[in-house]
């Protein structure tokens, strides 16, 4: 990778105060959990497990959901933050980052310190009935399937729980959306990183800090739709984008008045 590029990187986001990050699922790749469409582990590379993850696909067959849910569970439950989420709270720490709008379930921006996150896609952390609404938290799910009850039935009504998580098919909710779309029309920089930016509406999110005059980091192994549109591309390997960046920029200083 060209040291320049990553030299351009580091010194967009030092010259930022406004950064908004929108990640997607290669951001946890490296901390164990599979992405969707990384050609040879992505999890959608099977279909019949892409249709588990449908509005449908859940209403239909809750057990073949669960069932993939729990072979999926422990890498979520085993997971820590990396580098990648590491330095995104520190941004926030030091009042140049507003916010990290990810499509992840996971977790781990949480887990790494970062405050501001805006789940666009929900949390695994959660779930709630589909019969009564009873919330119930993600440990009371496992065990439940941990002692044969799959799917995880709610203890009031006896219906089926559902993690907190946005399935395929189903509308993002209008709350999360509104304050994201928010958020990068405020931004001075918008930092996408390991997401393959093809799920609507998060797909369309980049134009609107684009529109606002924001500038616009990629970070992500694959091509996008935005390259042609971006400041800087970096095609490479998350983790070390990150190092390299870090290492450019050394530690950086809080926001500038
Ligand atoms: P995606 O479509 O799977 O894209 C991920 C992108 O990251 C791909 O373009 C990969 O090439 C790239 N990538 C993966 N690992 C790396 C790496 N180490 N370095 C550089 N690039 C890498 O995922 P999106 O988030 O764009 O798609 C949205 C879906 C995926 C959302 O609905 C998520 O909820 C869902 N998802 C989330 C998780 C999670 O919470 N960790 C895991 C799997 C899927
Ligand atoms: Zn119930």
């Amino acid at each position: 990778m060209s040291g320049t590029l990553i030299e351009k990187a580091g010194r967009l986001i030092q010259e930022a105060s406004n950064i908004v990050a929108l990640t997607g699922a290669g951001i946890s790749t490296s901390a164990g959990i599979p992405d969707f469409r990384s050609p040879e582990s992505g999890l959608w590379n099977d279909p019949e497990k892409m249709l588990l993850f449908t509005s449908l696909g859940f209403a239909h067959n809750p057990r073949g959901f669960y069932e993939l849910g729990q072979q999926l569970l422990p890498l979520f439950i085993n997971a820590r933050p990396t580098k990648a989420h590491l330095f995104l709270a520190r941004l926030e720490e030091m009042g140049r980052l507003r916010c990290v709008i990810t499509q992840n379930i996971d977790g781990l921006h949480q887990e790494a310190g970062s405050k501001k996150v805006l789940e666009v896609h929900g949390s695994l952390r959660e779930g709630r009935c589909i019969g009564c609404g009873k919330g119930s938290l993600l440990r009371e799910m496992v065990r439940k399937m941990e002692g044969g009850e799959i799917p995880p039935l709610c203890d009031h009504c006896k219906s089926v729980i559902r993690p907190n998580i946005i399935l395929f098919g189903e509308p993002i909710p209008q709350g999360v959306f509104q304050e994201a779309m928010e958020e990068l029309r405020h931004c001075d920089l918008l930092l996408v990183i390991g997401s393959s930016l093809v799920v609507y509406p998060v797909a369309e999110m980049p134009l609107a800090a684009i529109e606002h005059n924001a500038r616009l980091i990629l970070l992500n192994r694959l091509p996008s739709q935005y390259d042609s549109r971006a400041d800087v591309v970096l095609q490479m390997a998350i983790e070390e984008a990150v190092e390299e960046i870090q290492n450019t920029v050394g530690n950086f200083s809080s926001r500038r008045s």
